[in-house]
């Protein structure tokens, strides 16, 4: 099927289906027009797919093999550069296409600035936001743009969704007192561990949208991305939180943004593309 505003990408090398028939949709959101440190989103989605042709589609922990699942490739969007609205409204309108010819499909968004999450959000609607990054993204504008990268989770709690947060370690006080005003809970990355996970999680209500802002990790796993922070949280963590996620909540949508960069197989996109391979083989389990 063809979508309004998406163009071929280089692709996931793994047996796609069409979306129709697939259990999750692959999207690219090329999108860095509002970046504030380090440029290179645009390339996020591309470095990571050429990332996963460095992986064994085979995952160990669960003995389930990517090649066997399900998997459409719909393509990268076409981003309206340098406003992260009106491409977020393509990311929406996209999602909506999809949800009308399969509503049961899982879109997994690879960015791209993490501005973009809000556009599946509002095509998704779910009753729950749960983010790993390292910033609290609660800024009501940022460079007089209120759907700036730094504003994203300002914009979906305003819809009304629940939100929790992992791995935070920067924001300012404005940002900690309105989550605090608004019953958003968010464990700091000194304080991270796997019951702070379950214990904030477990209560919120489904459907669940999990996004992950790739600078969650430690700057040293992931030196090109938007915003590097020093003091992230390490793979496996993250990895044994979206294990129980996935076991135990209903997920509607995933992400993972903020990938960055122009070289090849940087260790940014590897962290990358292992986490997608885990979320999908996890998903399956
Ligand atoms: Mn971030």
């Amino acid at each position: 099927m063809e979508f309004l505003y998406t163009y071929e990408a280089f692709k996931l090398e793994l047996p796609l289906v069409s979306p129709e028939r697939a259990d999750f949709v692959i999207l690219g959101v090329p999108f860095d027009g509002t970046t504030s440190y380090k440029s290179g989103a645009r390339f996020g989605p591309t470095l990571i797919r050429q990332a996963t042709l460095n992986l064994e589609s085979y995952v160990l922990d669960y003995d389930i093999d990517i090649a066997d699942l399900p998997i459409a490739d719909i393509g990268d969007i076409a981003v309206v550069a340098g406003d992260p609205r009106k491409t977020a409204d393509r990311v929406r309108e996209t999602i909506e296409e999809l949800e009308r010819v399969n509503p049961k499909a899982i879109p997994v968004l690879l960015g791209g600035e993490h501005s973009q999450t809000l556009g599946a959000v509002e095509a998704l609607k779910p009753k729950s936001y749960v983010v790993f990054d390292a910033h609290l993204d609660l800024r009501d504008s940022y460079e007089d743009n209120p759907y700036n990268h730094a504003c994203v989770a300002r914009r979906i709690a305003e819809l009304g969704i629940r939100e929790a947060m992992f791995g935070i370690r920067s924001g300012t006080r404005e940002e900690v007192e309105f989550a605090e005003k608004n019953g958003i809970r968010w464990v700091h990355a000194r304080d991270y561990g796997f019951d702070s996970f379950v214990d904030l999680v477990e209560p919120l209500p489904e459907p669940v949208y999990l996004s992950v802002d790739i600078d969650v990790f430690d700057v040293s796993m992931v030196p090109d991305t938007g915003t590097p922070e020093a003091g992230g949280l390490r793979f496996w963590e993250v990895i044994e939180a979206i294990e129980w996620l996935t076991a135990n909540k209903r997920i509607v949508g995933f992400d993972i943004m903020e990938v960055a960069g122009e070289r090849l197989g940087n260790p940014t996109a590897l962290t990358a593309a292992k986490l997608l391979f885990y979320f999908l083989a996890m998903m399956k389990r």
